[in-house]
């Protein structure tokens, strides 16, 4: 009685009568119908094609949009060998993706393309009006800090990379004592180690060594994850309404408040640095402040490219080389002969190429193979309609990708293709960071993954340096559980899997 009491104080509610507060269930209905008509509606231009995904033609579209959630591989996987030389189309529950056939990987490269836009199609999938990354799209600085001032001069910038690499095994390991096995999180310990790295090449030293930067770096990626997942469940119309109540958001923006301060405080002693005539670190954020058109100049243009850069960076390296790690600590010959190469190349670590370490490097081929943390790769955005040499056409603002895992994991392509097999001998001599036509992990043509030439040598430093100084194997509790998850396109690996180290040396056996 005392909520009707209630309600009668309030002047519009004790208008209503009481029983109006009693068809909740019907309220409910009306708002599960709309959201069951917003999930079967089609959001985005497609390409004309067939749909995949559906077990039967009574299947309702909503069904297939949740199915996507958690079985995207398994839809993926049907679309390509069902629709082989043909383009199909996908239900994600935040839109619909043309998955294009292989064969107009070709035509992408060669004409280019560019309508076809990399960076709107992660916008969009990153939702970049509640995550903070549209400044993105008047700002491809954070492209071309990568490939003006890290590609060039990534031998340069390798040598800051393993002096961080050390410091990070020194304190962030955890303390082994004599010959004991210590159960360890490695994705945890890998996100740790790529983030500092990644602060150093964007900061320098000694800002790289400032805890809540490195947090962040760690944090943010995650943080907007969170928040894509919930909104792409949502439809847009109550984003702005959702998207408040979100704590991932909460702390993102606390990550972007930070990140103001610091960079700012970084920007100060720039200014003091260039009056005495003392050289500034060379990082990433020196090369962007250098070269910043004055739209750029901003804190806040300055600090969304940076924080652009972590996203792409910090968990796509460290969950492939936590899958790396896992498969060489089941496949403990490999381990055998990869510490051979180490040492063979003397510890030098600064010049690795391609034609160093190249038994390692098809290791992580294989891993990006099997594990591409993409299922659709590339994505792209059509900016404008696109009219593809055998008329099919591209309507403005569809998404388009192609079907990266399905390629990776065809058996026609690749014989025994779950297993982990680096030495698949026709391939060794191909770099990793080459992207093929069934090797899209990296992405394709001119807009594919800037950071793949760095991505591929830190992953190797790191994991040489675990290697030879830890045994590794399977924790026995993690031997029969599964190894990854894939929730919608992203594939990851399972949280609770686990390793044991412990340090090598006098104790190897
Ligand atoms: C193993 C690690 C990595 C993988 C698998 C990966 C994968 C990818 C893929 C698939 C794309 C899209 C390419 C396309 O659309 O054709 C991409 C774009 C990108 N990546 Fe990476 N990446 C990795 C590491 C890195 C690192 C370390 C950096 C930075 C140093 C980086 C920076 C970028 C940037 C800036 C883009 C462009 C985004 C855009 O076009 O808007 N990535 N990456
Ligand atoms: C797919 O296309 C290729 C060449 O474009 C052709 O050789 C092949 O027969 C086609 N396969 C199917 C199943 O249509
Ligand atoms: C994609 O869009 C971004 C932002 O609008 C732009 O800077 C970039 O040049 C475009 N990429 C291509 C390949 O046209
Ligand atoms: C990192 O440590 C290794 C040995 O663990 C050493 O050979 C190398 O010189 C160190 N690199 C830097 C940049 O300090
Ligand atoms: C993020 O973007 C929103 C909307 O554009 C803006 O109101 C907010 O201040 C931004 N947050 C931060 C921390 O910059
Ligand atoms: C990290 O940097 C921020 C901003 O410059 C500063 O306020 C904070 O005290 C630094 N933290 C440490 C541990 O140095
Ligand atoms: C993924 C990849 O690069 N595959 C290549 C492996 O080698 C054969 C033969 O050289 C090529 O045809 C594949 O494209």
């Amino acid at each position: 009685m005392k909520l009707q009491q209630a309600i009668d104080r309030v002047p519009l509610l004790g208008s209503l009568e009481s029983r109006y507060f009693f068809s909740a269930p019907f309220i409910g209905l009306v708002v599960f119908l709309c959201y069951l008509t917003w999930l079967s509606s089609a959001t985005t231009p497609v390409v004309k094609g067939p749909v995949a995904g559906y077990r039967s033609f009574l299947e309702p579209t909503f069904l297939v949009r949740l199915r996507f959630v958690f079985n995207a591989v398994g839809i993926m996987n049907s679309g390509y060998h069902k629709f082989k030389n043909t383009s199909f189309i996908v239900r994600r529950m935040d839109t619909d993706l043309t998955i294009l056939a292989p064969k107009y990987l070709e035509e992408l490269r060669k004409s280019g393309l560019d309508a076809l836009n990399a960076t709107h199609a992660n916008i969009h999938n990153v939702l970049g009006d509640y995550t903070n990354l549209t400044e993105m799209k008047h700002n491809d600085h954070f492209i071309k800090a990568i490939t003006h001032c890290l590609n060039p001069n990534i031998n340069e910038f390798m040598k800051h990379i393993q002096d961080e690499v050390n410091y990070s095994f020194k304190v962030d390991m955890p303390k082994f004592e004599g010959d004991e096995w210590k159960s360890v999180d490695i994705h945890i310990l890998l996100k740790r180690i790529i983030s500092r790295v990644s602060c150093r090449i964007m900061l320098g030293f000694p800002y790289c060594r400032n805890e809540t930067m490195v947090e962040i770096t760690e944090s943010h990626t995650i943080c907007i994850f969170g928040v894509t997942l919930i909104l792409r469940r949502f439809p847009p119309i109550l984003h702005p309404l959702v998207a408040l109540l979100i704590p991932q958001r909460w702390r993102m923006w606390r990550n972007i408040r930070e990140t103001k301060k610091m960079t700012q405080d970084i920007l100060d002693d720039y200014k003091v640095m260039k009056a005495s005539g003392e050289a500034r670190p060379k990082t990433l954020l020196t090369w962007m402040v250098d070269n910043a058109k004055p739209h750029q100049e901003s804190l806040h243009s300055l600090v969304s490219t940076q924080l652009a850069v972590t996203v792409a960076a910090v968990y796509t390296s460290s969950q492939v080389t936590s899958h790396l790690l896992v498969f060489l600590a089941t496949k403990p010959q490999y381990i055998a002969e990869l510490r051979q190469e180490i040492a063979e190349t003397n510890s030098d670590m600064e010049n690795i190429d391609h034609s160093k370490l190249q038994k390692m490097e098809a290791c992580l081929s294989e891993t990006l193979r099997i594990n591409p943390p993409q299922t659709n790769s590339p994505q792209r955005r059509a900016m404008r309609e696109i009219k593809l040499r055998d008329g099919v056409i591209i309507p403005k603002g569809a998404l388009v990708a192609f079907p990266a895992t399905p390629l990776s994991m065809d058996p026609a392509i690749y014989q025994d293709p779950t297993q982990f097999m680096p030495f698949r001998k026709e391939n060794l001599s191909v770099p990793a960071t080459t992207p093929g036509k069934s090797k899209l992990a990296f992405g394709w043509g001119v807009q594919a993954c800037p950071g793949r030439f760095f991505a591929t040598k830190e992953i190797k430093v790191v994991t040489a340096k675990l290697l030879m100084k830890y045994d590794i194997e399977l924790a026995p509790e993690s031997s029969s559980i599964r190894r990854c998850y894939d929730i919608e396109d992203l594939r990851i690996l399972n949280p609770s899997i686990r390793l044991r180290m412990r340090l090598r040396g006098s104790n190897t056996e």
